[in-house]
């Protein structure tokens, strides 16, 4: 029995080498201690023909063996698994000292931007910067801003009415009033905001739009101040070498009143793209504040004078920007907005 034990063992360690993969091992074990045909496993079941003292000694024998097949396959195994994880380790490696990917922060919207650099020139000229509501009564809306009972901007094709006293401000003009009532004079107001009209929707139009305006009252002002004071703040606008120029033209609450243009700020005057081959881009609309809007507020056109002067901050980005459509300012879709971060 002994030499057969032995030779069991020469045949074991002649297999072993043989063995590469864990269904190998698998195959192997069972092979040779598999409970139902493993060959050890057969061995055992011979010892009970043997006599007591050979079967003590075969036993212990057979038993060694067994634990040294167990243990050599355990062994040959744990040597495959480690080396799994080893291969697993160098493939899925990941460089720890690579940098970070940066988060894309917030930011602001071209038209604000815009607002703010506008706001920015109105206090550093020493206006107070006025905020108003979006919804309006006729009073403020129109009464108040000399516009006539008859006047199509009253009619509901081209103002949303809320009820018939409420409408959306058709002009930020609106929260002129507000300030003149609150102040007396002399005062400096610009007041920036959205204004709403019933129009139809266009590359160039939309239903709601951005205003901001400047307004400063006082004794003895004229028209040379209103001249004087935009062309100072299309210089810190748009450039030192900026020029302004007045057309007359007719707003309810000024007398006189006049459109503003400005020279180009792509070609300062020389004519291009942006200005049409004129040189002049339209800034926006001007006048001294009719004395029946002073009145309405309670201030005296005797004593006090004043001008105004307005203009749109959407026409405005889209000129300096180059957009070719106006509602792309209203869309917020972040490919056409991070562009302005
Ligand atoms: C403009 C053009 C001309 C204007 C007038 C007033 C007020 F309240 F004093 F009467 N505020 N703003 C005015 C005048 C606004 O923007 C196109």
């Amino acid at each position: 029995m002994s030499d057969r034990i032995t030779q069991l063992r020469t045949d074991f360690d002649r297999e072993l080498p043989a063995v590469t993969t864990d269904a190998d091992a698998t195959a192997l074990r069972d092979r040779w201690v598999g409970r139902k045909s493993g060959l050890l496993t057969a061995e055992m079941k011979t010892l009970g023909k043997l006599s007591p003292e050979e079967r003590k000694t075969a036993g212990a024998q057979l038993n060694e063996l067994k634990g040294y097949v167990e243990s050599a396959i355990e062994s040959l195994q744990a040597g495959f698994a480690a080396k799994r994880e080893a291969e697993q380790l160098v493939s899925e490696r990941i460089d720890v000292t690579l940098p970070g990917r940066r988060l894309s922060g917030g930011h602001l919207h071209p038209i604000t931007l815009l607002r703010q650099k506008i706001e920015d020139i109105f206090v550093s000229m020493g206006y107070e910067i006025e905020d108003g509501p979006e919804i309006e009564t006729h009073f403020y809306n129109f009464d108040a801003l000399n516009i006539p009972e008859n006047h199509p901007a009253r009619s509901p094709q081209d103002t949303f009415y809320i009820t018939d006293q409420l409408a959306l401000r058709s002009q930020t003009s609106t929260m002129q009033i507000h300030a003149m009532q609150k102040r007396r004079p002399p005062l400096r107001v610009a007041a920036p905001g959205r204004v709403f009209r019933r129009d139809t929707p266009d590359a160039t139009h939309n239903p709601m739009f951005y205003q901001v305006e400047g307004l400063l009252v006082d004794r003895g002002i004229t028209l040379g101040d209103l001249k004087g004071t935009v062309e100072e703040f299309v210089r810190r606008l748009f450039g030192p070498e900026t020029r302004t120029r007045f057309r007359p033209s007719y707003f309810p609450f000024v007398e006189p009143g006049a459109e503003i243009d400005y020279t180009c700020f792509k070609c300062n005057g020389a004519g291009c793209r942006v200005c049409k081959g004129s040189g002049w881009i339209e800034m926006g609309g001007s006048g001294m504040v009719h004395p029946n809007v002073l009145r309405g507020v309670g201030i005296d056109p005797e004593e006090f004078t004043g001008f105004a002067f307005g203009l749109g901050l959407d026409r405005l980005c889209a000129l300096m920007y180059g957009l070719d459509d106006i509602r792309l300012l209203y869309e917020n879709d972040v490919r056409f907005l991070e562009q302005f971060r």
